[in-house]
């Protein structure tokens, strides 16, 4: 069994910064879960533009309040508490944080540590892929 504080993730290697967002890394891919788990904060103001080309992600709103985009044209989702959506396509999408937002967010496969959003708003490639096998 694993577990763990925020107070323990804090300022250590699983604890990455981006421009307009920090995410605190609960779980990794050495954890052997299939996923991870983060604890991200998004900061107030900030428009972070992804598109993660090599994983699925999940992500449930705790706190704050945001509007999600669709990219090239929409639609728009307003994003609160209690909201959550899953990239289940790869799509390409904006996050504005109109206040500070907290999220949990689940990657499939797991992010390994340190990724941050490369030119393509991707992260890099894992050694494997996503885990599908229950879709069509
Ligand atoms: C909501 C979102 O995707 N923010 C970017 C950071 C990412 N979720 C992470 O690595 O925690």
């Amino acid at each position: 069994m694993i577990v763990r504080t925020l107070d323990e993730i804090c300022d250590t290697d699983s604890d990455v910064s981006a421009a307009t967002w920090r995410s605190r890394r609960l779980l990794l891919a050495r954890d052997g879960m299939g996923f991870s788990l983060h604890d991200t904060i998004l900061h107030a103001g900030g428009q972070t533009e992804m598109q993660y080309l090599h994983h699925l992600e999940a992500v449930y709103c705790v706190a704050g309040e945001g509007e999600l985009r669709l990219l090239p044209d929409g639609p728009v989702w307003p994003i609160s508490p209690g909201t959550m959506y899953a990239l289940d396509s790869h799509e390409h999408h904006v996050l504005h944080a109109k206040t500070e937002l907290r999220m949990v967010c689940v990657f499939n496969p797991p992010v390994t540590g340190r990724e941050v959003h490369g030119p393509d708003g991707a992260y890099p490639a894992p050694d494997e892929p996503c885990d599908r096998t229950d879709r069509a």
